[in-house]
Protein backbone atom coordinates (compact mmCIF):
# COMPACT_ATOMS: atom_id res chain seq x y z
CA UNK A 1 0.00 0.00 0.00
CA UNK A 2 1.32 3.36 -0.46
CA UNK A 3 1.12 6.27 1.54
CA UNK A 4 0.91 8.81 -1.03
CA UNK A 5 -2.06 7.71 -2.73
CA UNK A 6 -3.64 7.19 1.05
CA UNK A 7 -5.10 4.24 2.45
CA UNK A 8 -7.08 1.51 0.14
CA UNK A 9 -9.60 0.85 2.76
CA UNK A 10 -12.77 3.36 3.50
CA UNK A 11 -12.70 1.86 6.92
CA UNK A 12 -11.51 -0.96 9.43
CA UNK A 13 -13.18 -2.63 12.25
CA UNK A 14 -10.58 -3.82 14.42
CA UNK A 15 -10.38 -5.63 17.95
CA UNK A 16 -12.98 -8.29 17.25
CA UNK A 17 -13.92 -11.39 16.90
CA UNK A 18 -15.26 -12.58 13.44
CA UNK A 19 -17.93 -15.38 12.61
CA UNK A 20 -17.00 -15.64 9.07
CA UNK A 21 -19.65 -18.64 8.79
CA UNK A 22 -17.31 -19.63 6.12
CA UNK A 23 -16.96 -23.17 7.49
CA UNK A 24 -19.16 -23.60 10.52
CA UNK A 25 -18.78 -20.52 12.59
CA UNK A 26 -15.29 -19.88 10.64
CA UNK A 27 -14.18 -17.96 14.09
CA UNK A 28 -11.32 -15.83 13.73
CA UNK A 29 -10.31 -14.33 17.19
CA UNK A 30 -8.91 -10.92 17.46
CA UNK A 31 -9.84 -10.58 14.15
CA UNK A 32 -10.42 -7.51 12.13
CA UNK A 33 -12.24 -6.73 9.03
CA UNK A 34 -11.73 -4.06 6.11
CA UNK A 35 -14.51 -2.11 3.73
CA UNK A 36 -14.07 -0.49 0.97
CA UNK A 37 -16.64 0.94 -1.22
CA UNK A 38 -19.55 -0.26 0.74
CA UNK A 39 -17.93 -3.86 0.11
CA UNK A 40 -15.78 -6.41 2.32
CA UNK A 41 -12.14 -5.85 1.11
CA UNK A 42 -9.89 -7.54 3.47
CA UNK A 43 -10.69 -10.35 6.36
CA UNK A 44 -7.95 -11.64 9.01
CA UNK A 45 -5.88 -11.55 11.96
CA UNK A 46 -5.81 -7.83 13.69
CA UNK A 47 -1.88 -8.04 13.73
CA UNK A 48 -2.16 -8.07 10.09
CA UNK A 49 -5.09 -5.10 9.50
CA UNK A 50 -4.23 -2.91 7.26
CA UNK A 51 -4.92 0.80 7.59
CA UNK A 52 -7.90 2.85 6.53
CA UNK A 53 -9.48 6.12 6.34
CA UNK A 54 -11.35 5.43 9.68
CA UNK A 55 -10.80 2.19 12.47
CA UNK A 56 -13.51 1.06 14.54
CA UNK A 57 -12.27 0.11 18.06
CA UNK A 58 -15.42 -2.62 18.38
CA UNK A 59 -13.76 -3.86 22.31
CA UNK A 60 -13.74 -7.19 21.78
CA UNK A 61 -17.14 -7.60 20.28
CA UNK A 62 -18.16 -10.17 18.24
CA UNK A 63 -19.06 -9.46 14.68
CA UNK A 64 -20.84 -11.37 12.44
CA UNK A 65 -22.67 -11.28 8.71
CA UNK A 66 -25.82 -9.19 8.94
CA UNK A 67 -28.79 -11.10 9.82
CA UNK A 68 -31.60 -12.44 6.81
CA UNK A 69 -34.92 -12.90 7.76
CA UNK A 70 -35.68 -14.52 4.60
CA UNK A 71 -39.73 -15.21 5.23
CA UNK A 72 -41.78 -12.64 6.49
CA UNK A 73 -45.26 -11.29 5.34
CA UNK A 74 -44.43 -8.34 7.95
CA UNK A 75 -46.28 -5.92 5.87
CA UNK A 76 -50.04 -6.03 7.31
CA UNK A 77 -52.84 -4.46 8.90
CA UNK A 78 -54.72 -5.19 11.77
CA UNK A 79 -53.80 -7.88 14.26
CA UNK A 80 -55.66 -11.25 15.16
CA UNK A 81 -55.40 -11.35 18.81
CA UNK A 82 -59.16 -11.91 18.21
CA UNK A 83 -58.68 -15.08 16.66
CA UNK A 84 -55.66 -16.15 18.61
CA UNK A 85 -58.18 -15.95 21.99
CA UNK A 86 -60.79 -17.95 20.12
CA UNK A 87 -57.91 -20.91 19.19
CA UNK A 88 -57.39 -20.58 22.89
CA UNK A 89 -61.06 -20.87 23.55
CA UNK A 90 -61.22 -24.39 21.20
CA UNK A 91 -61.40 -23.52 17.74
CA UNK A 92 -58.66 -24.60 15.46
CA UNK A 93 -56.34 -22.71 13.03
CA UNK A 94 -58.90 -24.79 9.55
CA UNK A 95 -61.99 -23.79 11.20
CA UNK A 96 -61.51 -20.36 11.67
CA UNK A 97 -60.53 -20.28 8.07
CA UNK A 98 -63.34 -22.07 7.09
CA UNK A 99 -65.45 -19.48 8.70
CA UNK A 100 -64.32 -16.86 6.79
CA UNK A 101 -62.14 -15.22 9.52
CA UNK A 102 -58.29 -16.00 9.74
CA UNK A 103 -56.76 -15.05 6.74
CA UNK A 104 -59.51 -12.85 5.30
CA UNK A 105 -59.72 -10.58 8.43
CA UNK A 106 -56.23 -10.06 7.32
CA UNK A 107 -57.18 -9.72 3.83
CA UNK A 108 -59.70 -6.54 4.57
CA UNK A 109 -57.58 -4.89 6.40
CA UNK A 110 -54.92 -4.61 3.47
CA UNK A 111 -57.40 -3.67 0.88
CA UNK A 112 -58.62 -1.12 3.51
CA UNK A 113 -55.37 0.18 4.37
CA UNK A 114 -53.26 2.90 2.03
CA UNK A 115 -49.37 2.38 1.65
CA UNK A 116 -49.18 4.88 4.26
CA UNK A 117 -50.83 3.07 6.37
CA UNK A 118 -49.33 -0.39 5.53
CA UNK A 119 -45.63 1.65 6.37
CA UNK A 120 -46.87 2.98 9.68
CA UNK A 121 -48.13 -0.46 11.35
CA UNK A 122 -45.25 -2.34 9.61
CA UNK A 123 -42.30 -0.17 10.56
CA UNK A 124 -42.31 -0.72 14.48
CA UNK A 125 -42.14 -4.73 13.98
CA UNK A 126 -39.63 -4.05 11.00
CA UNK A 127 -37.56 -1.87 13.71
CA UNK A 128 -37.77 -4.40 16.60
CA UNK A 129 -35.83 -7.16 13.47
CA UNK A 130 -33.16 -4.18 12.61
CA UNK A 131 -31.95 -3.58 16.26
CA UNK A 132 -31.56 -7.44 16.11
CA UNK A 133 -28.82 -7.10 13.34
CA UNK A 134 -31.22 -7.85 10.36
CA UNK A 135 -29.82 -6.20 7.45
CA UNK A 136 -31.90 -8.09 4.68
CA UNK A 137 -35.45 -8.47 4.65
CA UNK A 138 -37.73 -10.95 2.77
CA UNK A 139 -41.47 -9.34 2.50
CA UNK A 140 -44.28 -11.33 1.04
CA UNK A 141 -47.24 -9.72 -0.43
CA UNK A 142 -50.37 -11.86 0.09
CA UNK A 143 -53.45 -10.20 2.05
CA UNK A 144 -54.22 -8.30 -0.86
CA UNK A 145 -55.65 -10.98 -3.02
CA UNK A 146 -55.99 -8.62 -6.06
CA UNK A 147 -54.49 -6.15 -7.93
CA UNK A 148 -54.61 -3.03 -5.82
CA UNK A 149 -54.33 -4.73 -2.48
CA UNK A 150 -51.20 -6.62 -3.64
CA UNK A 151 -49.58 -3.78 -5.20
CA UNK A 152 -50.46 -2.11 -2.08
CA UNK A 153 -48.65 -4.50 0.30
CA UNK A 154 -45.33 -4.39 -2.21
CA UNK A 155 -45.06 -0.79 -2.62
CA UNK A 156 -44.83 -0.48 1.51
CA UNK A 157 -42.30 -3.08 1.44
CA UNK A 158 -40.08 -1.32 -1.58
CA UNK A 159 -40.63 2.05 0.44
CA UNK A 160 -39.24 0.06 3.71
CA UNK A 161 -36.23 -0.95 2.11
CA UNK A 162 -35.99 3.08 0.90
CA UNK A 163 -37.02 4.64 4.55
CA UNK A 164 -35.71 1.91 6.95
CA UNK A 165 -31.28 0.62 7.04
CA UNK A 166 -32.27 -2.95 5.22
CA UNK A 167 -32.13 -4.35 1.57
CA UNK A 168 -35.88 -6.00 1.22
CA UNK A 169 -36.45 -8.75 -1.23
CA UNK A 170 -40.03 -8.99 -1.96
CA UNK A 171 -41.93 -11.87 -3.12
CA UNK A 172 -45.49 -11.96 -4.06
CA UNK A 173 -47.82 -14.30 -3.03
CA UNK A 174 -50.80 -14.15 -4.70
CA UNK A 175 -51.97 -17.69 -4.44
CA UNK A 176 -52.32 -17.50 -0.81
CA UNK A 177 -55.55 -17.41 -0.18
CA UNK A 178 -58.92 -17.72 -2.29
CA UNK A 179 -60.51 -14.41 -2.48
CA UNK A 180 -64.21 -14.58 -1.74
CA UNK A 181 -65.33 -12.32 -4.74
CA UNK A 182 -63.68 -15.84 -6.66
CA UNK A 183 -65.69 -18.52 -4.19
CA UNK A 184 -65.66 -22.02 -6.08
CA UNK A 185 -63.62 -20.73 -8.84
CA UNK A 186 -60.07 -21.22 -7.65
CA UNK A 187 -59.22 -22.10 -11.33
CA UNK A 188 -60.17 -18.76 -12.19
CA UNK A 189 -57.97 -16.66 -9.18
CA UNK A 190 -54.96 -18.66 -10.65
CA UNK A 191 -55.27 -17.20 -14.60
CA UNK A 192 -56.34 -13.96 -12.48
CA UNK A 193 -52.85 -14.15 -10.53
CA UNK A 194 -51.22 -15.73 -13.59
CA UNK A 195 -52.05 -13.41 -16.30
CA UNK A 196 -52.91 -10.23 -14.94
CA UNK A 197 -51.58 -9.44 -11.21
CA UNK A 198 -48.32 -11.16 -11.39
CA UNK A 199 -47.07 -9.59 -15.63
CA UNK A 200 -48.44 -6.09 -14.00
CA UNK A 201 -47.01 -5.96 -10.30
CA UNK A 202 -43.13 -7.13 -12.39
CA UNK A 203 -43.38 -4.22 -14.89
CA UNK A 204 -43.91 -2.57 -11.72
CA UNK A 205 -40.45 -3.93 -10.68
CA UNK A 206 -42.49 -5.01 -7.48
CA UNK A 207 -41.86 -8.41 -7.81
CA UNK A 208 -38.24 -10.35 -7.11
CA UNK A 209 -39.66 -13.74 -6.19
CA UNK A 210 -42.72 -15.46 -6.33
CA UNK A 211 -44.82 -17.97 -3.69
CA UNK A 212 -47.94 -20.14 -3.02
CA UNK A 213 -49.56 -21.83 -0.60
CA UNK A 214 -49.68 -25.53 -1.51
CA UNK A 215 -52.41 -26.69 0.92
CA UNK A 216 -55.66 -27.84 1.10
CA UNK A 217 -56.82 -24.63 2.67
CA UNK A 218 -54.91 -22.94 0.22
CA UNK A 219 -54.09 -24.16 -4.08
CA UNK A 220 -53.53 -27.92 -5.09
CA UNK A 221 -50.38 -28.96 -6.95
CA UNK A 222 -51.48 -28.43 -10.36
CA UNK A 223 -53.00 -24.48 -9.22
CA UNK A 224 -49.08 -24.17 -7.55
CA UNK A 225 -47.83 -25.47 -10.93
CA UNK A 226 -49.41 -23.23 -12.89
CA UNK A 227 -48.08 -20.48 -10.87
CA UNK A 228 -44.66 -21.63 -11.23
CA UNK A 229 -45.09 -21.62 -14.74
CA UNK A 230 -46.08 -18.04 -15.05
CA UNK A 231 -43.26 -17.19 -12.86
CA UNK A 232 -40.38 -19.09 -15.00
CA UNK A 233 -41.95 -17.55 -17.88
CA UNK A 234 -41.13 -13.86 -16.80
CA UNK A 235 -37.65 -15.16 -15.58
CA UNK A 236 -38.68 -15.30 -11.93
CA UNK A 237 -37.49 -17.60 -8.89
CA UNK A 238 -39.61 -19.51 -7.09
CA UNK A 239 -40.25 -20.51 -3.51
CA UNK A 240 -42.95 -22.22 -1.52
CA UNK A 241 -45.19 -23.00 1.32
CA UNK A 242 -44.86 -26.97 1.22
CA UNK A 243 -46.02 -29.67 3.47
CA UNK A 244 -47.05 -27.42 6.68
CA UNK A 245 -50.45 -28.76 7.57
CA UNK A 246 -50.29 -32.02 4.91
CA UNK A 247 -48.33 -33.52 2.42
CA UNK A 248 -49.41 -31.84 -1.00
CA UNK A 249 -46.46 -33.13 -2.73
CA UNK A 250 -45.00 -29.45 -3.07
CA UNK A 251 -41.50 -29.71 -1.89
CA UNK A 252 -40.82 -32.23 -5.21
CA UNK A 253 -42.89 -29.46 -7.08
CA UNK A 254 -40.92 -26.50 -6.15
CA UNK A 255 -37.85 -28.71 -6.33
CA UNK A 256 -38.86 -29.67 -10.03
CA UNK A 257 -38.82 -25.83 -10.84
CA UNK A 258 -34.92 -25.29 -9.14
CA UNK A 259 -36.94 -23.40 -6.58
CA UNK A 260 -34.95 -21.20 -4.47
CA UNK A 261 -36.80 -22.67 -1.01
CA UNK A 262 -39.20 -24.82 0.38
CA UNK A 263 -40.71 -23.05 3.44
CA UNK A 264 -42.77 -25.10 6.45
CA UNK A 265 -41.93 -28.34 5.62
CA UNK A 266 -43.44 -30.17 9.16
CA UNK A 267 -45.05 -32.69 6.55
CA UNK A 268 -42.27 -33.35 3.91
CA UNK A 269 -41.67 -36.87 3.19
CA UNK A 270 -38.47 -38.62 1.94
CA UNK A 271 -39.27 -38.10 -1.46
CA UNK A 272 -39.28 -34.11 -1.22
CA UNK A 273 -36.37 -34.19 0.85
CA UNK A 274 -34.37 -36.24 -1.87
CA UNK A 275 -36.02 -33.72 -4.83
CA UNK A 276 -35.03 -30.54 -3.02
CA UNK A 277 -31.20 -31.86 -1.75
CA UNK A 278 -30.79 -32.99 -5.55
CA UNK A 279 -32.21 -29.29 -6.74
CA UNK A 280 -30.29 -27.50 -4.15
CA UNK A 281 -33.55 -26.39 -2.55
CA UNK A 282 -32.98 -24.43 0.64
CA UNK A 283 -35.01 -25.81 3.70
CA UNK A 284 -36.74 -22.44 5.45
CA UNK A 285 -37.62 -23.61 8.72
CA UNK A 286 -40.40 -21.74 10.49
CA UNK A 287 -40.69 -22.65 14.36
CA UNK A 288 -42.54 -19.24 15.18
CA UNK A 289 -45.75 -21.07 13.26
CA UNK A 290 -45.26 -24.66 15.16
CA UNK A 291 -44.65 -22.57 18.29
CA UNK A 292 -47.67 -20.84 17.87
CA UNK A 293 -49.90 -23.40 16.17
CA UNK A 294 -48.73 -25.88 18.75
CA UNK A 295 -47.75 -28.21 16.02
CA UNK A 296 -46.65 -31.24 17.06
CA UNK A 297 -45.16 -33.04 13.81
CA UNK A 298 -41.96 -31.80 13.94
CA UNK A 299 -40.43 -31.23 10.53
CA UNK A 300 -37.41 -34.14 9.74
CA UNK A 301 -34.70 -32.02 10.51
CA UNK A 302 -32.29 -35.40 11.12
CA UNK A 303 -33.38 -36.39 7.43
CA UNK A 304 -32.68 -32.76 6.06
CA UNK A 305 -29.52 -32.76 7.69
CA UNK A 306 -28.82 -36.47 6.19
CA UNK A 307 -29.56 -35.43 3.29
CA UNK A 308 -27.53 -32.20 2.87
CA UNK A 309 -30.52 -29.83 2.11
CA UNK A 310 -28.96 -26.31 3.77
CA UNK A 311 -31.37 -25.12 6.48
CA UNK A 312 -32.39 -21.66 7.02
CA UNK A 313 -34.41 -20.36 10.25
CA UNK A 314 -36.55 -17.21 9.58
CA UNK A 315 -39.79 -15.73 11.51
CA UNK A 316 -42.30 -16.11 9.15
CA UNK A 317 -43.76 -12.98 11.29
CA UNK A 318 -47.43 -12.71 10.26
CA UNK A 319 -50.75 -11.77 12.37
CA UNK A 320 -52.07 -15.02 12.30
CA UNK A 321 -49.85 -17.92 12.70
CA UNK A 322 -46.50 -16.10 13.86
CA UNK A 323 -46.51 -12.98 15.09
CA UNK A 324 -43.15 -13.21 16.29
CA UNK A 325 -41.03 -10.13 14.96
CA UNK A 326 -37.61 -11.79 16.77
CA UNK A 327 -35.12 -13.62 14.56
CA UNK A 328 -33.26 -14.48 17.37
CA UNK A 329 -36.18 -16.31 19.08
CA UNK A 330 -36.87 -18.21 16.00
CA UNK A 331 -32.93 -19.22 16.04
CA UNK A 332 -34.18 -20.49 20.19
CA UNK A 333 -36.82 -22.08 19.21
CA UNK A 334 -35.36 -23.94 15.88
CA UNK A 335 -32.72 -25.31 18.63
CA UNK A 336 -34.97 -25.45 21.69
CA UNK A 337 -37.94 -27.24 19.88
CA UNK A 338 -36.32 -29.07 17.00
CA UNK A 339 -33.03 -29.60 18.23
CA UNK A 340 -30.91 -28.07 15.60
CA UNK A 341 -27.11 -26.95 16.99
CA UNK A 342 -26.50 -23.15 17.43
CA UNK A 343 -24.22 -22.84 14.50
CA UNK A 344 -27.13 -24.40 12.53
CA UNK A 345 -29.16 -21.64 13.43
CA UNK A 346 -26.56 -18.94 13.08
CA UNK A 347 -25.88 -20.69 9.64
CA UNK A 348 -29.55 -20.56 9.14
CA UNK A 349 -30.04 -16.55 9.93
CA UNK A 350 -27.03 -15.82 7.37
CA UNK A 351 -25.74 -17.88 4.99
CA UNK A 352 -28.79 -20.07 3.73
CA UNK A 353 -30.95 -17.21 4.70
CA UNK A 354 -28.84 -15.54 1.47
CA UNK A 355 -29.43 -18.79 -0.44
CA UNK A 356 -33.40 -18.75 0.12
CA UNK A 357 -33.20 -15.59 -1.16
CA UNK A 358 -30.84 -16.08 -4.30
CA UNK A 359 -28.37 -13.79 -2.57
CA UNK A 360 -25.63 -16.17 -1.52
CA UNK A 361 -23.22 -14.45 -3.77
CA UNK A 362 -23.86 -10.90 -1.97
CA UNK A 363 -24.46 -11.40 1.51
CA UNK A 364 -24.57 -14.50 4.16
CA UNK A 365 -20.81 -14.23 4.84
CA UNK A 366 -17.88 -12.19 6.03
CA UNK A 367 -15.95 -13.07 2.76
CA UNK A 368 -14.02 -10.27 0.26
CA UNK A 369 -16.58 -8.82 -2.43
CA UNK A 370 -19.71 -9.50 -0.20
CA UNK A 371 -21.49 -6.32 0.69
CA UNK A 372 -20.48 -5.15 4.35
CA UNK A 373 -23.30 -5.57 5.98
CA UNK A 374 -22.36 -6.94 9.60
CA UNK A 375 -24.34 -7.11 13.60
CA UNK A 376 -21.73 -6.35 16.76
CA UNK A 377 -22.86 -8.36 19.74
CA UNK A 378 -21.81 -7.63 23.48
CA UNK A 379 -21.60 -11.70 23.34
CA UNK A 380 -18.69 -13.88 24.67
CA UNK A 381 -19.45 -17.10 21.72
CA UNK A 382 -21.39 -17.33 19.25
CA UNK A 383 -24.34 -19.81 20.41
CA UNK A 384 -25.19 -17.25 22.76
CA UNK A 385 -27.08 -15.48 19.81
CA UNK A 386 -29.58 -18.34 19.51
CA UNK A 387 -28.74 -19.49 23.48
CA UNK A 388 -30.66 -16.38 25.05
CA UNK A 389 -34.53 -15.52 25.52
CA UNK A 390 -36.05 -12.40 24.89
CA UNK A 391 -32.46 -10.85 24.97
CA UNK A 392 -30.79 -8.83 22.49
CA UNK A 393 -27.12 -8.35 22.45
CA UNK A 394 -27.17 -5.96 19.42
CA UNK A 395 -24.27 -3.22 19.82
CA UNK A 396 -24.46 -1.54 16.33
CA UNK A 397 -24.97 -3.05 12.77
CA UNK A 398 -23.19 -1.65 10.19
CA UNK A 399 -24.67 -1.33 6.76
CA UNK A 400 -22.75 -0.98 3.86
CA UNK A 401 -20.13 -0.35 5.48
CA UNK A 402 -21.65 2.33 7.35
CA UNK A 403 -22.11 1.75 11.13
CA UNK A 404 -25.37 2.80 12.79
CA UNK A 405 -27.11 2.92 16.05
CA UNK A 406 -28.93 -0.43 16.77
CA UNK A 407 -32.71 1.62 17.35
CA UNK A 408 -33.98 3.06 14.04
CA UNK A 409 -37.09 4.10 13.26
CA UNK A 410 -38.97 5.88 9.84
CA UNK A 411 -37.40 9.21 9.49
CA UNK A 412 -39.15 11.99 11.00
CA UNK A 413 -42.30 13.02 9.72
CA UNK A 414 -43.39 9.64 8.59
N1 LIG B 1 -48.79 -20.22 6.14
C1 LIG B 1 -48.74 -19.52 7.27
O1 LIG B 1 -48.32 -19.93 8.32
C2 LIG B 1 -49.21 -18.16 7.00
N2 LIG B 1 -49.43 -18.21 5.60
C3 LIG B 1 -49.20 -19.41 5.17
O2 LIG B 1 -49.32 -19.72 3.99
C4 LIG B 1 -50.47 -17.83 7.72
C5 LIG B 1 -50.99 -16.51 7.31
C6 LIG B 1 -52.18 -16.08 8.13
O3 LIG B 1 -52.85 -16.88 8.79
O4 LIG B 1 -52.44 -14.87 8.08
FE1 LIG C 1 -45.38 -17.83 5.65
Amino acid sequence: MSERHGPRYDAVFANVNLATMTDGYGEVKDGAIAVHHGRIAWVGARREAPRAAVIHDCDGAWLTPGLIDCHTHIVHAGNRSDEWEARLEGASYEDIAHNGDGMMASVRGARAASVVDLLHQSAPRVSQLLAEGVTTLEIKSGYGLNLQGEANLLRAARRIGELLPVKVRTTFLGAHALPPEFTGRPDDYIAEVTERMLPLLMKEGLVDAVDAFCEHIGFTYDQTERVFAAARKLGLPVKLHAEQLSDQRGAELVARYRGLSADHLEHVTPAGIAAMAAAGTVAVLLPGAYYFLRETQAPPIAALRAAGVPLAIATDCNPGTSPLSSLLLAMNMACTLWRLTPREALLGATVNAARALGLQNEIGTLEVGKRADFALWDIARPAELAYAIGFNPCQAVVNGGVMRARDVGLPAGF
